[in-house]
């Protein structure tokens, strides 16, 4: 990066400050991931030069010969990856493709059904704060007070009552696997399209971990940067008699030029996931969260149902005396970076709420095993403990420094 640092040497400064946190901390932000060295060069690439609105073959600018080739590889890798009939790369992110879903089936005022924001659906299945519940009648699902598990005869008997246009499955914060049959089922039930967002676990799809979406959806979107271990973008898959609404709703609907960088990004990240080798990732990151799950339970944590099926965990750390963001502060001090999350029916407030919420998927890119989860359970109850001990947090931020040094990060392997 030396023409960065010549250039503006407080940017490049910052961006090696980053490059340390990232390498030095224990990062548990569920949605966050390190991507391969080769991932980050296509991202920085001379791509990002070129404007090509339209899709390959039918542009508005000249220019095209090779960023169609770009884009129609990463569509094919797309499509076999995931077994999809149709693919889109050019949403800009997560939002965006669910708002390009929107405006290809919807008019303002339908109604939508997703889970609700603060029982771990997204903001962009219909919460009142965003577009998605601004201009629909967003209905929304919760989950089961007892158990914190879907309840599906719910979920259909509110698809009953208000008659969705599209049934949106997906979440942010729900440690289970969802059941995609049962969904189909209501949505064909109520003549509802079917759209799954699986932004979180789209890496575990990929790799296996995680049963696929695609062959019971009309429509699924994802980011391309959380478990699928890509840079920042999306995609959205869909069967092949919604291809042509899907592409015009993305472009010209709600974007302009596609960032070609980005889709070359990618098609990058989907050749990775495509290996013996991203499988047994996916599988890990499992096993991983499984891991910390038990170590956490083992110490009298309260997990929301119980443990987890896929990537990421939720804490409700209420019995331990101390609210999700006072944790969550103490342990970014003590080198273990998370979110306070809030729990379903918490009764403290979205800015202050009882839990926290935590991942493996970016550990397990570094290399962690079940054996270094544990030892992540034993340094977070330290904490938590103990949140206002602060040579303890010190400690533990050297304990969780030396822990990384062991597991350099992919892209990071130059920071010693
Ligand atoms: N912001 C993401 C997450 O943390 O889950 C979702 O888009």
């Amino acid at each position: 990066m030396e023409e960065l640092r010549q250039c503006d040497q407080e940017i490049f400064d910052l961006v090696q400050q980053e490059e340390r946190r990232q390498s030095e901390k224990i990062r548990l932000i569920a949605s966050e991931n390190y991507v391969s060295a080769a991932v980050l060069q296509a991202t920085g690439t001379v791509l990002t030069n070129k404007y090509s609105e339209g899709y390959a073959g039918k542009r508005y600018y000249e220019g095209q010969q090779i960023i169609d080739q770009v884009e129609v590889l990463a569509i094919k890798r797309a499509k076999a990856l995931f077994g999809a009939e149709h693919v889109n790369v050019q949403p800009y992110s997560g939002s965006p493709a669910n708002l390009a879903v929107y405006l290809a089936f919807l008019s303002p005022g339908d109604t939508i059904l997703g889970m609700a924001l603060p029982h771990g659906g997204h903001l962009t299945h219909g919460s009142p704060v965003s577009i998605s519940g601004k201009y629909f009648d967003a209905q929304s699902y919760q989950l089961e007070a007892a158990t914190g598990l879907l309840d599906y005869a719910e979920i259909r008997a509110k698809a009953h009552a208000c008659r969705p246009k599209i049934i949106i499955a997906g979440h942010s914060a729900y440690p289970r696997i969802l059941d995609f049959a049962r969904f189909r089922e209501i949505a064909d039930e109520v003549g509802a399209l079917f759209m799954v967002d699986m932004a979180h676990f789209a890496g575990l799809v990929a790799g296996g971990a995680h049963p696929s979406p695609v062959p019971y959806a009309d429509i699924v979107t994802t980011t391309t940067h959380k478990s699928l271990r890509g840079p920042r973008g999306a995609m959205i898959l869909c069967r092949e008699k919604y291809a042509q609404a899907i592409d015009k709703a993305v472009f010209p609907g709600i974007q302009g030029g596609p960032h070609d960088n980005t889709t070359a990004a990618i098609a990058v990240a989907l050749k990775e996931a495509s290996t013996d080798e991203f499988k047994q990732y996916a599988h890990q990151v499992v096993k991983n969260a499984g891991a910390l799950a038990e170590a956490l339970m083992a110490k009298g944590y309260r997990l929301i149902t119980n443990g987890t099926e896929n990537h990421l965990m939720l804490v409700d750390v209420t019995n331990k005396g101390i609210s999700g963001k006072k944790a969550a502060k103490a342990l970014d001090a003590a080198g273990i970076v998370l979110n306070y999350n809030a729990i379903p029916f918490d009764t403290r407030k979205p800015f202050d709420p009882s839990g926290i919420r935590m991942g493996a998927a970016a550990v397990t890119s570094r290399g962690f095993k079940e054996t270094e989860m544990i030892e992540i359970g034993r340094l977070l109850d330290m904490v938590i403990s103990d949140p206002e001990n602060e040579p303890l947090l010190v400690r533990v931020a050297k304990e969780a420094k030396e822990l990384c040094k062991a597991f350099p990060a992919p892209g990071l392997e130059h920071i010693s």
